[in-house]
């Protein structure tokens, strides 16, 4: 994981100072990609504590279809309430898309059922993609999360809008295109759900977990999060060895993972740092 904390520094180096929907600013780059190679551990940053529950939680409930935020707030998950209605609500976001994304004709495509049948049975297909890029739901930039939300339309636009699959001597790897990216806070989160959804996947194709290539259209640093407590802590710390993934059981799809199936063991993060999340 010493990738990431080059990241950190190559947004500090080469960045330029933002200004963003938030409000809060950012310091910018514009295309980056990173590679973890799943067989080396898992990619778990170990220079501050990531809340591994709330990731798992999170992938569960995008594969579930949900997009209401009740359940998470259940399991003691708040990643989502900032951007959420009174109800939960939080409009058309991955869940909608991954699992039911809306066709012309009224149909709705499962598009995650149809990736794992196509690998099962096309594992050299150059088509294994998911989007969650649905430009009918994207929001409006001017309104508030939950005014879209009552719009019909997503509380906030995919960041990890696109990913792809590639299959080669019995190893799947992934690559996300992750057009939106909070280095500090989501990234960490995005780098380990994306790892822990490529096991699931190669486990549901009997395939070995191969890469995850990780590439950033805009990479950011919030300015709030440039402070000696924050960043800047993060950097003086020394990476220790990655945790591994242990599954404990093959459920019989992709949509029947639960919390008791997944472990993370053997991982010593430094201490948790927290930081202010721009809304
Ligand atoms: N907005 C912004 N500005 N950045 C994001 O990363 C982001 N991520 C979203 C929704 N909107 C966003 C969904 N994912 C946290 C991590 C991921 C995430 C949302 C929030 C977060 O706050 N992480 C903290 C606390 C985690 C906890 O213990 O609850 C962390 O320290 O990792
Ligand atoms: P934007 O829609 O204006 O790009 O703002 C979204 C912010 O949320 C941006 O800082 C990227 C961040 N983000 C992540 O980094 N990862 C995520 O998984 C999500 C949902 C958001």
């Amino acid at each position: 994981m010493q990738v990431y904390l080059e990241l950190l520094r190559d947004v500090i180096a080469n960045g330029q100072d933002q200004i963003d929907r938030t409000g809060v600013g950012t310091r910018a780059v514009f295309g980056r990609q990173v590679r973890f190679n799943l067989a080396d551990g898992f990619p778990l940053l170990t220079t501050k504590r990531v809340p591994f529950k709330s990731v798992v939680g999170e992938l569960l409930w995008f594969l579930s279809g949900s997009t209401n935020n009740t359940w998470l707030r259940e399991q003691g998950i708040s990643i989502w309430n900032e951007w959420a209605t009174e109800n939960g609500a939080l409009g058309p976001i991955y869940g909608a898309q991954w699992r039911a994304w809306p066709a012309a004709d009224g149909r709705t495509i499962d598009q995650l059922a149809e990736l794992v049948t196509s690998i099962r049975q096309r594992p050299h297909s150059r088509r294994l993609i998911i989007s969650a890029w649905n430009p009918a739901d994207l929001p409006d930039e001017t309104l508030s999360p939950q005014d879209n939300v009552r719009a019909g339309r997503m509380a906030l636009a995919p960041c990890h809008c696109l990913f792809q699959f590639h299959v080669a001597q019995e190893r799947i790897s992934c690559q996300l295109y992750q057009r939106s990216a909070d280095l500090f806070l989501g990234v960490p989160f995005n780098i380990a759900s994306y790892a822990l959804l490529t096991h699931f996947i190669a486990q549901q194709c009997d395939l070995e977990p191969g890469e995850l290539i990780h590439t950033f259209g805009d990479l950011h640093l919030y300015r709030n999060h440039l402070t000696p407590e924050i960043v800047y802590q993060q950097l003086e710390r020394e990476p220790r060895a990655l945790p591994r993934l242990v599954l404990h059981q093959r459920p019989a799809t992709l949509f029947e993972y639960t919390f008791a199936d997944i472990e993370i063991q053997g991982y010593d993060p430094h201490p948790a740092i927290r930081a202010p999340i721009a809304v």
